[in-house]
């Protein structure tokens, strides 16, 4: 008689449970709550905790490690770091050991992290042969007096730090091999900061697939905030080059008391803009985070005279449970909490 009565008390708390994230999913999907929604670029919020908000579809399976490491009992900034830790070493052809060589044909890392608590950050950028440049980051946050640093200094810091490091033996040869190489030879592939104009006058844009970042941002049940980038950067790109993802406001910006924004795309056109910080500074005006990402672009493009071509994208949530992204093209960006985890592709802003 007694296992009857214990089912059904479990069966009770499913149903409230379900209830609970079927609530959540409703307010996803109530414009009149969250806003009519804009014509292209949805506003979507949600009450469930933890929300976290990652770029590309790649993001997902570091959405779900992010998730684990809450539900064992971690902080939004564990959440972080594990959950773009998996992707660091998941083979990842633009995150991590595994990405994108430099134009002398080996990899340098960037990231960085932030926690909303204390507005505390920490930063690491052109690191080379450390798996985990995310754990690198918060070492400097945790455990340095500093908030960035770089190169050498950075690698050897993080290895004294106990952090999993490979051998950098061929750098110096390989750098020296391409310093012998003509100018016009290096770095040819790379992406300029200032648009390059072709015959015509026209702004040509950079090139495409050859890069991406993951950026996560995570939301705690308690309001807490935590954000984190990481990237190899852009290929081919000229050793000793720093791309906006280490960058505090520019890869990533976290603001306890408003939202939080990270980047992916062609860091030269993010960096000179502080487009994440700008992002965060428009949602404390009150925008939602779709639009504020959109608003940043277009703001940026509004400049630049490569428009849409600029291939840059935000994703972005805030303080409520609002979520969203905008990029210059379709950009797909991973979104998980209680209840949800999923692929999102946000429309081309035009
Ligand atoms: C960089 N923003 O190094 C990075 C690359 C990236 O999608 O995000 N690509 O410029």
């Amino acid at each position: 008689m007694q296992r009857p009565v214990l089912l059904g008390k479990c069966q009770v708390f499913q149903v409230l449970l379900i209830a609970f994230f079927a609530v959540g999913d409703h307010r996803l999907l109530d414009r009149s709550a969250m806003g009519q929604a804009p014509a292209t670029g949805e506003r979507r919020g949600t009450d469930a905790r933890p929300l976290i908000i990652s770029t590309w579809p790649f993001g997902l399976a570091g959405n779900e490690q992010a998730l684990k490491a809450i539900s064992e009992g971690g902080s939004t900034l564990d959440a972080v770091e594990r959950g773009i830790g998996f992707v660091e070493s998941s083979g990842n052809q633009s995150v991590g050991l595994s990405g994108k060589p430099n134009g002398a044909g080996y990899a340098q890392l960037d990231s960085c992290i932030m926690h909303g608590p204390g507005h505390l950050a920490g930063s690491v950028a052109a690191i080379e042969g450390i798996v985990h440049p995310i754990s690198a980051a918060r070492r400097v946050m945790e455990k340095s007096p500093h908030v960035m640093m770089v190169g050498e200094g950075a690698r050897l810091f993080a290895i004294e730090q106990g952090l999993e490091s490979v051998a950098i033996d061929d750098h110096v040869q390989k750098l020296r091999a391409y310093q012998s190489l003509p100018m016009s030879e290096r770095g040819k592939d790379a992406v300029l900061a200032h648009p390059a104009l072709d015959k015509k006058g026209e702004a040509v844009p950079g090139p495409k697939d050859n890069h991406d970042t993951i950026a996560m941002l995570v939301l705690g049940a308690d309001g807490t905030i935590s954000g984190g980038c990481s990237t190899s950067g852009l290929s081919n790109k000229l050793p000793g080059r720093v791309g906006d993802s280490p960058i505090i406001g520019s890869g990533l910006y976290v603001d306890n008391s408003v939202g939080a924004a990270g980047a992916t795309g062609v860091g030269e056109n993010v960096m000179r803009y502080c487009g994440s910080f700008l992002v965060v500074e428009f949602m404390r005006q009150g925008m939602h985070p779709t639009d504020a990402c959109r608003k940043v672009i277009e703001r940026i493009a509004s400049i630049d005279p490569r428009g849409e071509k600029l291939d840059i994208n935000f994703i972005a949530l805030d303080k409520q449970g609002r979520f969203g992204a905008a990029g210059t093209g379709d950009f797909p960006h991973s979104v998980t909490y209680p209840g949800f985890h999923e692929v999102i592709t946000s429309p081309r802003l035009r």
